[in-house]
C-alpha cells in the first residue's frame, strides 16, 4: 500500500485526472488531496464529485474550500438577497473576487439535493491528518502551521489560521515527523532554487507547484519520495 499527496487543484479535474493517471494508484493505495480543491479554475463541482466518487481519494481542506462552504451553504436555496445579512453580502462579493465566481456559478447549476451534498461533504473535510509511511511519519496540512510551528506543540493544538492560510517558516520542523503542505506555491519560497517544483526544507515539504497560475500540479509518494508534476 502506497499513500500519495497531491497539492492544491483548484478546480481543474482535467489536472487532477492527469495526475492520477501519471500516479496510477493501485486499487490499495490511498490519494490525498491537500486542499484547495475549488475556486480560481473552471470545474469546480465536477472536480468535488470526482474526489467524492473515489473509494481511495480524501481531502483535506484549504481555505478556499472552507470559504466556499461557508457562503454555499447559505445559497443552497437560491440566496435570495432578502434573506442574507450584509456581512455575508460583503463576504461572497469578496470571495468571489477571490476566485470564488466560477465555484458559485458552477454550484448554481447543480439540482438543491446536490447542493446539500456538496455542503455536507465540505463540511467533513478534515484540517490535519497524520499518516505513516516507509517508517516515517508525516503531518499532512493545507498551510503548514505558518510562523507558530513549534516541535513541542501538537498536530491538533494550532489554530484556524496555522492549519489554513498562515505562510509558513521552512525553516523550523519536527525533528521525527515531516510536515507536508500546500497553499504557498513553491514559486514564492524565496529560498526555493527550483519554483513550481515540490520544495524540502528541515522536514518540511511544500507540494504546492502553482497548478492554477501556470504552474504544475505537484504530488509526492509518502513511502519513496517519488516526486509527479503535469
Ligand atoms: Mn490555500
Amino acid at each position: 500500500m502506497a499513500t500519495y499527496v497531491i497539492g492544491d487543484t483548484h478546480n481543474s479535474l482535467q489536472k487532477l485526472e492527469e495526475m492520477l493517471k501519471l500516479i496510477s494508484p493501485a486499487p490499495q493505495d490511498h490519494d490525498i488531496l491537500l486542499g484547495d480543491l475549488v475556486d480560481r479554475g473552471a470545474e469546480p463541482m465536477a472536480l468535488i464529485r470526482d474526489v467524492m466518487s473515489r473509494k481511495n481519494a480524501v481531502a483535506l481542506a484549504g481555505n478556499h474550500d472552507l470559504l466556499a462552504r461557508m457562503f454555499l451553504k447559505k445559497l443552497i436555496y437560491g440566496g435570495r438577497k432578502e434573506d442574507l445579512d450584509e456581512k455575508t453580502i460583503m463576504g461572497i462579493f469578496l470571495w468571489r473576487q477571490d476566485g470564488g465566481a466560477n465555484t458559485l456559478a458552477d454550484f448554481h447549476k447543480l439540482s438543491i439535493p446536490e447542493r446539500r451534498e456538496i455542503v455536507d461533504w465540505l463540511g467533513e473535510l478534515d484540517l490535519y491528518r497524520e499518516v505513516e509511511a516507509g517508517g516515517e511519519v508525516f503531518v499532512l496540512v493545507h498551510a503548514g502551521f505558518g510562523q507558530s510551528l513549534d516541535p513541542n506543540r501538537l498536530p491538533d493544538d494550532y489554530t484556524p489560521e496555522d492549519y489554513l492560510f498562515a505562510r509558513p517558516d521552512y525553516s523550523k520542523g519536527y525533528p521525527n515527523k515531516y510536515v507536508v503542505s500546500g497553499h504557498t506555491p513553491t514559486r514564492l519560497i524565496p529560498e526555493n532554487p527550483s519554483p513550481d517544483r515540490i520544495y524540502r526544507a528541515n522536514r518540511h515539504i511544500a507540494i504546492d507547484c502553482g497548478c492554477v497560475f501556470g504552474g504544475k500540479l505537484g504530488a509526492i509518494c509518502l513511502d519513496t519520495g517519488e516526486e509527479f508534476y503535469v
